[in-house]
């Protein structure tokens, strides 16, 4: 893994969300180690994109004292991930766990170059699903045959999804 100096500083503390509700404050994300990893996420249109993303992992996110206050239950099977504008995505947990919550990408700390400085991000994910301000984290169980889109909120979709949802 590359160095890099970027370390999180994130303006909003993250809930999350479980059988209970707890807080995990910025200075808690700052002592993760960062992790640096090359993510290609899927485009609505089916273009294909891969950039440098640095962050922390969500597995660490998960195994903090924040998330075990939380109690995520063990038989979540996903995560609702949400930001400041309401923006809800419903990943598979499996797959978010691969994920980052990441404030950094190709070394340059988001909050400079975009405008958001959090951004989760998972190999495989579509864009819309790659929230950005991430506010909170929820863990959820769906039954087998439920489907996660009706879990979602996805803001500015393109039509090629065809889910313009709300
Ligand atoms: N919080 C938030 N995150 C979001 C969105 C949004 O509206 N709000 N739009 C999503 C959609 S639909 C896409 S395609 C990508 C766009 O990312 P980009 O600005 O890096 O192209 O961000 C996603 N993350
Ligand atoms: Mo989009």
């Amino acid at each position: 893994m590359p160095d890099t100096d970027l370390r999180p500083s994130l303006s909003e503390p993250i809930r999350i969300l479980g059988d209970e509700a707890a807080t995990m404050a910025p200075e808690t994300l700052a002592d993760l180690p960062v992790r640096e990893r090359e993510i290609e996420i899927v485009c609505s249109t089916g273009d294909r994109y891969t950039d440098h993303w640095q962050g922390v992992a969500i597995m660490d996110v998960l195994e903090t004292e924040a998330a075990a206050a939380a109690s995520i239950p063990a038989e979540t099977t996903h995560l609702l991930v949400e930001s400041a504008d309401g923006h809800r995505a419903c990943v598979a947990l499996g797959d978010a766990l691969d994920g980052l919550l990441a404030f950094g990408r190709d070394g340059d700390a988001l909050g400079a170059v975009a405008d958001y400085d959090s951004r989760f991000v998972a190999p495989g994910l579509t864009g819309p699903r790659t929230v950005k301000d991430v506010v909170s984290v929820e863990a959820t169980r769906l039954e087998p045959g439920e489907d996660p889109e009706s879990y979602e909120r996805l803001l500015e979709v393109e039509s090629e999804d065809g889910a313009d949802v709300e």
